[in-house]
């Protein structure tokens, strides 16, 4: 080799070394944060305290928190979609709060605060309920599949009937949540598999079990004798309809079926006694999934799926009762 290409290449690696050295001198490229629980305050927007699932939902979300050293800031909605859009103008506005989670008292009216709390660069996380609103205004939604859940409840109901009369009466859950239209939409696609007639349909605003149980005793006066069974949206409205029958003079799980949606503990009582028939589970216990789904959207984590449906199975009076009472003791709701 030549000694003037010799003297090129050492004039060369002398050039990359003080350039090296300039840039480690440089001003650092600052590394990306990345956020664990500890820097999680999340604004949870709860429904309110309208059942045994809201209640273990809730419980989900405390315990949880606690257990992972988030800072939980809690609203009670009280079931009215006013006070949810308040909360969430509070938790856009409130600079300590960096995700904000959603159960939705309705299925609709969110989009403007959704907006803004994209706008905010707040993380949002929707769970138990889906919404129609873009899926661009929020991480990702984790929660059942309702529809799937009114299938496999009409299912239950052409179990329970067997060869007997066919007519059914619904009561539903508030009838703006989509846990409720899905459920009254999926239960009406697989009815038609044994020719369930439904003879009646009506709401119980915000749940509330006491007006299921009029609207059940109303039914019991207008089609005496004629019905065969009840579709409840959940476990309590499907209790108040037992109550209402039992107190008529039938006998709820023998004269007419009845077939309730959560499976709760007090859900799981009415099926080892026999009066409820099926019990379609819906997994109230999402917390770990969404404080793990709003911290991957801290960090930036993309291609979340937009919606993480939740596992779930129904039960039986059929199963019989020792079985049913082990199932029970290993439920944590
Ligand atoms: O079935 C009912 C509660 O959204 C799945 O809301 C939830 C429903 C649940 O009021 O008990």
């Amino acid at each position: 080799m030549t000694k003037s290409r010799t003297l090129r290449i050492a004039l060369a690696l002398a050039t990359a070394a003080v350039l090296a050295g300039c840039s480690a001198s440089a001003t650092p490229v600052p590394t990306k944060k990345v956020y664990t629980f500890k820097d999680m305050t999340v604004g949870f927007i709860q429904t309110g305290s309208e059942s045994g699932w809201r209640a273990a939902n809730t419980s989900s979300f405390n315990e949880t928190a606690k257990s992972d050293n988030i800072t939980l800031k809690f609203t009670d909605s009280q079931n009215k979609i006013e006070n949810q859009i308040t909360a969430f103008n509070t938790y856009i506005a409130d600079p300590a709060v960096n995700v904000i989670v959603l159960a939705a008292v309705d299925v609709t009216g969110y989009n403007d605060v959704l907006t803004a709390a994209k706008t905010a660069g707040k993380v949002v996380v929707i769970e138990d309920r889906r919404i129609d609103a873009p899926s661009n205004l929020y991480y990702t939604y984790i929660g059942s599949d309702f529809d799937k859940e009114g299938n496999e409840g009409a299912a239950a109901m052409c179990t329970a009937l067997g060869s007997g009369g066919k007519n059914v009466v619904e009561i539903g859950g508030d009838q703006g949540a989509s846990a409720a239209i899905d459920r009254a939409k999926g239960f009406r696609e697989g009815d038609t598999a044994c020719g369930i007639n439904i003879l009646d349909s009506q709401y119980a605003a915000a749940w509330d079990p006491t007006v299921g149980k009029s609207i059940m005793e109303a039914y019991l006066k207008k089609y005496t004798g004629k019905i065969n069974g009840v579709f409840a949206h959940n476990d309590e409205l499907a209790i108040a309809a037992i109550q209402a029958i039992d107190a008529s003079g039938l006998k709820a799980g023998k004269d007419v079926q009845v077939v309730g949606f959560d499976a709760t503990a007090d859900g799981f009582k009415y099926l080892i006694s026999g009066e409820m028939s099926a019990d379609i589970e819906c997994n109230p216990l999402l917390a770990p999934q969404v404080f793990q789904a709003a911290l991957d959207g801290l960090n930036g984590v993309t291609g979340q799926p937009t919606w993480v449906p939740s596992q779930e199975g129904q039960f039986f009076a059929s199963q019989g009762a020792d079985a049913l009472k082990a199932i029970l003791a290993t439920r944590k709701y």
